[in-house]
């Protein structure tokens, strides 16, 4: 008989343990259903009842079990960043690093496990993934050390300085308190209230109303661990850290108006891509960096490497590129990863420190606290996606869902069991185990105790008009847009004039185009806790200067309709497919359209289903009878009058073209013809069509 048992190791000394099926043992002739007991089950169709049609009994242990295990399949979703999406991979080490950091996993050519879980903040579990939001980019790496999670996000700054006011931030931006609503999203009366009472958020704001909130896909986000950390080499010399992640294909957003739609179009937009590009081999990649420098250059800044409200310019620092993490495998199971996955900022392995940054203090609490509640148990760390890949020995015991089953005597330490004949247990390791990094401490060494924060926290406008500075015009314009449509969202009268008496000390310019956008006149300047000083612009702030033009893993859409041509829609999808891109048919009937040689061609969306905000540029194939019955359907309209208004390119065959006449688009550059011009077009964004076609602040 087959085994249908699957072992999974704990992490805790190899022992393993029973669980469910394993994957594929369905419909095997052996793989026999049974209880949580392993009572094999005659019936898993109808309940024990009294006679024919009589009540069901109390004794129907099998049906009470199913019901029992149902009823509580629900866990707490996360408080923040409850909606995310994972996968697994491998990081490789790609440069010396020995001589910063002596963390086994950094030592060139070494491959380390990896889980992966993006998410949005503020929205729920079920809520959609296109938000205006900030997104999570947490990687835990399963190193022969132990686990080191880098708990960051897509934008290198944070809200606040201290955690002390996280609760407040959360609680402020989540749907609201009596309401509900909104969702998933910042657009509403608390966050702005809240956050206009507080300059230090200027910064990320600008970031958050910039298009790095509205990302294309999570294959095309950068990622950064936001607060300074510490490397440490072997003769325990400290160097100070920031990380960043660097996504292969570039940086991609959307536009605003195009992720409003694509909360209608697709409500999983991001998690289908994500696991759509890793199930057909498109494996997304980022390199991993560094910015190091050394206590010195620290007391030479401007301002405070321990404020997370403030970046170092790569121009300053450049990031030294460390190694690349490839996700390569989906998840076999939702739920047992992705959602019981529990990072903590506080899983550092020896190499690896931290700094007195007063956020990332509040946070080394704050996930393991978390995780006890949302995981239930103490022991959440034998959950097999978040145990190490490394022998775990210690002498903590017990505790609800334990997992293993320690053997003999020694549960205390130290002991002279081994001494005696018996085994003593594991011992502590001064050489190699984690030693909280030596040097000079990066905080007030007189140790007196105060509720303060260091002198230059108080600069909260200087890193905002360097954000500013460094955005295309096309960028300012998208900044200052979603300022006002955020605000236009908000009901309390005091607010937005608040926040634009804070943002004169950004940029004058931003300022009045905010509150030209509302129809406000513009307030008096609020005061600055500190004033403003300039820095030079830094071009690796902006992602419009750091797009690929390259159509490597996006998506382009072909429309057809009955009587398209055959040849011209082989060609470019081959030639779509060559250069590393999917194509996608779209035809009016899912069953597909019969082409010019009398075939039919399989769609792979119903039109209706797949409006162009899916895709990354659109190509539309249609005979002249195709496009007079396309020009009369509304959906084929809309198709590429969005993608026209979202700055995508569109290819037409020509006699395709009354259609896009009907939509009103007027071409330009990235209206093209069905060759090698449009694939090249299809590479890259026409923000210079915006002016035309919308009115931005
Ligand atoms: Fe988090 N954060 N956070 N956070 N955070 C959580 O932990 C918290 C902060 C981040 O995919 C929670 O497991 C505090 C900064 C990510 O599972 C919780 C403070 C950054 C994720 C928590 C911060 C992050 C979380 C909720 C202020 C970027 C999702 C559930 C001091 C560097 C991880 C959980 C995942 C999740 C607390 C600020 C990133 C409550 C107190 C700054 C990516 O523990």
């Amino acid at each position: 008989m087959a085994d249908t048992r699957f072992e999974t190791t704990t992490g805790n000394g190899g022992e393993t343990h029973q669980q469910a099926p394993a994957k594929g043992s369905h419909g095997d002739a052996d793989a026999h259903l049974t209880t949580n007991q392993g009572i094999r089950v005659s019936d898993n169709q109808n309940s024990l009842k009294s006679g024919e049609r009589g009540p069901v009994l109390l004794e129907d242990f099998v049906l009470r079990e199913k019901i029992f295990h149902f009823d509580h399949e629900r866990i707490p979703e996360r408080i923040v960043h409850a909606r995310g999406s994972a996968a697994h991979g491998t990081f490789e080490a790609t440069d010396d690093l020995s001589d910063i950091c002596k963390a086994a996993l950094f030592k060139k050519g070494t491959k380390t496990p990896v889980f992966t879980r993006f998410s949005t903040v503020a929205g729920g579990a079920g809520s959609v993934d296109t938000p205006r939001d900030v997104r999570g980019f947490a990687v835990k790496f399963y190193t022969t050390e132990g686990n080191w999670d880098l708990v960051g996000n897509n934008i290198p700054v944070f809200f606040i300085q201290d955690a002390i006011k996280f609760p407040d931030l959360v609680h402020s931006v989540k749907m609201e308190a009596d309401r509900a609503y909104p969702q998933a999203g910042s657009a509403h009366d608390t966050f702005w209230d809240w956050a206009s009472l507080m300059p230090e958020t200027t910064h990320m704001l600008m970031w958050a109303m910039s298009d790095r909130a509205i990302p294309r896909s999570l294959r095309t986000i950068e990622g950064f661990g936001i607060h300074t950390f510490r490397m440490v080499n072997q003769a325990g010399k400290s160097t100070f850290v920031k990380f960043h992640w660097k996504p292969k294909l570039g940086l991609q957003s959307t536009v605003w108006d195009e992720a409003l739609k694509l909360q209608a179009a697709d409500n999983d937009y991001h998690r289908r891509d994500l696991y759509e590009a890793i199930d057909t081999g498109a494996f997304p990649e980022w390199e991993l960096g560094i910015q190091a420098f050394d206590q010195a250059l620290a007391d030479s800044l401007d301002w405070d490497v321990l404020d997370a409200t403030k970046i170092i310019p790569e121009e300053m620092i450049p990031v030294r590129i460390i190694g690349r993490m490839t996700l390569d495998r989906n998840p076999d199971n939702f739920f047992a990863e992705t959602e019981q996955v529990a990072y903590c900022p506080a899983n550092v392995v020896p190499g690896i420190d931290f700094t007195s940054d007063p956020l990332l203090q509040g946070r080394l609490f704050s996930y393991l606290d978390t995780q006890k509640s949302r995981l239930g148990t103490a022991n959440f760390h034998q959950i097999p996606i978040n145990a190490p890949k490394c022998p775990v020995m210690n002498f903590q015991r017990d505790g609800q869902m334990q997992m293993t089953v320690p053997k003999g005597r020694a549960n205390y330490e130290p002991n002279s069991l081994a001494a005696h004949g018996e085994d003593g247990g594991p011992r502590e390791c001064p050489m190699t185990g984690f030693a909280t990094a030596k040097g000079r401490a990066d905080h007030d060494e007189t140790g007196e105790k105060l509720r303060i924060r260091a002198e230059l926290f108080a600069d909260h406008y200087s890193h905002a008009r360097l954000f500013w500075k460094s955005q295309t015009d096309s960028e300012r314009a998208h900044i200052a847009s979603s300022f006002v449509f955020e605000l236009s969202k908000v009901g309390l009268e005091q607010v937005p004039a608040r926040l634009v008496a804070n943002l004169r000390n950004v940029d004058e310019d931003l300022a009045r185009r905010v509150a030209d956008g509302l129809g406000i006149d513009l307030p008096k300047m609020a005061k600055a806790a500190r004033e403003p000083i300039d820095i030079e612009p830094s071009d690796a702030l902006s992602i419009q200067k750091n797009m690929k033009a390259t159509i490597e893993g996006r998506q382009i859409g072909i429309l057809i309709a009955d009587g398209s041509d055959a040849d011209e829609i082989t060609t470019l999808k081959s030639a779509i497919e060559k250069a590393g891109a999917k194509a996608f048919v779209v035809a009016p009937r899912i069953g597909g359209a019969k082409l010019s040689d009398g075939k039919v061609l399989k769609a792979d969306g119903q039109l209706l289903g797949s409006p162009s905000q899916i895709f990354d540029a659109v190509a539309v194939i249609l005979s002249e009878d195709g496009a007079a019955v396309m020009a009369k359907e509304g959906a084929a309209i809309q198709f590429v009058m969005d993608a026209f208004g979202h700055l995508k390119a569109i290819g037409a065959s020509e006699t395709a073209k009354p259609l896009l006449d009907k939509a009103g688009i007027e071409p330009d550059d990235g209206v093209t013809g069905l060759g090698d011009d449009f694939l090249k077009a299809a590479a890259r964004r026409f923000y210079d069509r915006e002016p035309s076609i919308r009115m931005l602040a």
